[in-house]
């Protein structure tokens, strides 16, 4: 099954876009990628995404990419094509993008010709090493320690949630450099995963297995060139990077939901049930049209947060899409698991049979509502730049 792609035509895309989106559909047809164990699948997906060429839209030109600065609308297609098809090929996709995201933005010469031409060929795999145990909505919370040692540091503390845990071949990870300066004194470190004393052993096992693990950094020692980008100011490289790919976990949500309203067609135009099929009913009609419309609304939403920022690239002007690319993320990831629910639902017992589309989607789309930033944070930041634009507090009476 392949996706409708009529939304492509919409001013937000080039031609560009819609050759790449028929591509990477005609090419999805092609593969055969056992997914049984989701860590092998992953590997799987990395090397058949970079054989093909497609990982190149996860770094820049200058280092075997496709263009010379990501675009983020190719992001959003791609990821939108990827989990229409397969989740884990999305998953396998987009950790590429946001594990060496934070070296595009601020690796040096050496470090990016060290890690990112090898991530566009899928030779290495990336990951983002920031959420910690007691540090996960409040990123500037985390406890990783890193400090000075001889010409290099030495990395302390415990990192969870790591998406490619275990099978990634380096972590940036977060680390506070100046534990009393809050925000201002975090920063970022390229840890190889065969450094001594990184363990990514302990695999986590959630409702839709892709790689997950903690990874325990016990006096693990880096070189003076892992650090990444300024000393203190990860942070800020931290929310930048989530910045650019937040707009595609839009995509993906989009991607799943799609794939449940083309499930739930089909299914209410062959169910019979009282002498009709199930589509005929004006409550299965108007249940469908509530979908299409809350997937329009995230898409549309989605497509100008990447537009934005695309658009912003092309100008030269600032890329801080901060606000529309969590506006994207939250209402394309909540809509998601709305018109998933929904299909599911017109599925009956079906719905629920393990091994059915929409049960796995259903399973799928859980995750998107809380990685790189639950929908209680980007609703936070959304309200804290609308307070922001608003005029100044009136402090009068009544008049
Ligand atoms: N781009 C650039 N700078 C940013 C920024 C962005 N998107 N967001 C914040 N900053 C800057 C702020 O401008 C501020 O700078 P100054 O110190 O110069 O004033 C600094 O960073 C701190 O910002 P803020 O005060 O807003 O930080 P908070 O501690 O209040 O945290 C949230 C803000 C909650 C938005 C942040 O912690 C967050 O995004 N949390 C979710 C983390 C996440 O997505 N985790 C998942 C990990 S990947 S699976």
């Amino acid at each position: 099954m392949s996706p409708d792609q009529k939304h492509l035509s919409l001013p937000f895309f080039d031609e560009a876009h819609r050759t790449l989106a028929k591509d990477l559909a005609a090419w999805l047809g092609t593969q055969e990628i056992d997914e049984h164990d989701d860590r092998a699948a992953c590997r799987a997906w990395v090397k058949a995404l970079g054989d093909a060429g497609f990982l190149r839209w996860c770094v820049p030109q200058a280092q075997g990419g496709a263009l010379p600065a990501l675009d983020s609308r190719a992001l959003v297609v791609i990821r939108e094509t990827l989990a229409f098809h397969s989740p884990l090929a999305d998953f396998a996709f987009a950790m590429q993008g946001l594990g060496s995201g934070a070296i595009t933005l601020e690796g040096d010469a050496t470090q990016r010709d060290a890690y990112l031409p090898a991530v566009g060929r899928g030779e290495k795999i990336a990951a983002f090493a920031l959420s910690e145990p007691d540090a996960g909505s409040d990123a500037g919370a985390l406890a990783t320690t890193a400090v000075r040692d001889g010409n290099g540091w030495r990395l302390n503390g415990t990192k969870t949630w790591i998406s490619n845990g275990g099978i990634a071949d380096y972590y940036c990870v977060f680390a506070k450099t100046d534990p009393a300066a809050g925000t201002r004194g975090m920063s970022c470190f390229i840890v190889d995963a065969n450094t001594p004393g990184l363990d990514d052993s302990a695999h986590i096992e959630v409702m839709a297995p892709h790689p997950l693990a903690t990874v325990v950094l016990r006096d693990c020692k880096v070189a003076a060139g892992a650090l990444l980008g300024a000393e203190n100011a990860g942070f800020k490289l931290a929310m930048q990077t989530l910045d650019i790919f937040r707009a595609s976990v839009a995509g993906a949500a989009l991607g799943f939901a799609r794939c449940a309203l083309s499930e739930a067609v089909s299914h209410t135009r062959r169910r019979k049930m009282f002498g009709h099929t199930l589509a005929d009913f004006q409550i299965t009609q108007a249940k469908l049209g509530d979908m299409a419309a809350d997937i329009d609304a995230g898409a549309l939403l989605t497509y100008r947060a990447a537009w934005l920022r695309d658009d912003a690239i092309a100008r030269g002007a600032s890329t801080r899409v901060t606000r529309e690319a969590a506006m994207a993320k939250m209402v394309a990831t909540e809509n998601a698991q709305r018109v998933i629910d929904a299909a599911l639902q017109m599925h009956g017992g079906l719905g629920v049979k393990v091994g059915s589309r929409v049960e796995s989607l259903y399973r799928d789309i859980r995750s998107l509502r809380i990685y790189e930033g639950a929908t209680e944070v980007q609703q936070l930041i959304i309200g804290k730049s609308v307070l922001a634009e608003a005029a100044p507090k009136s402090t009068g009476g009544n008049g």
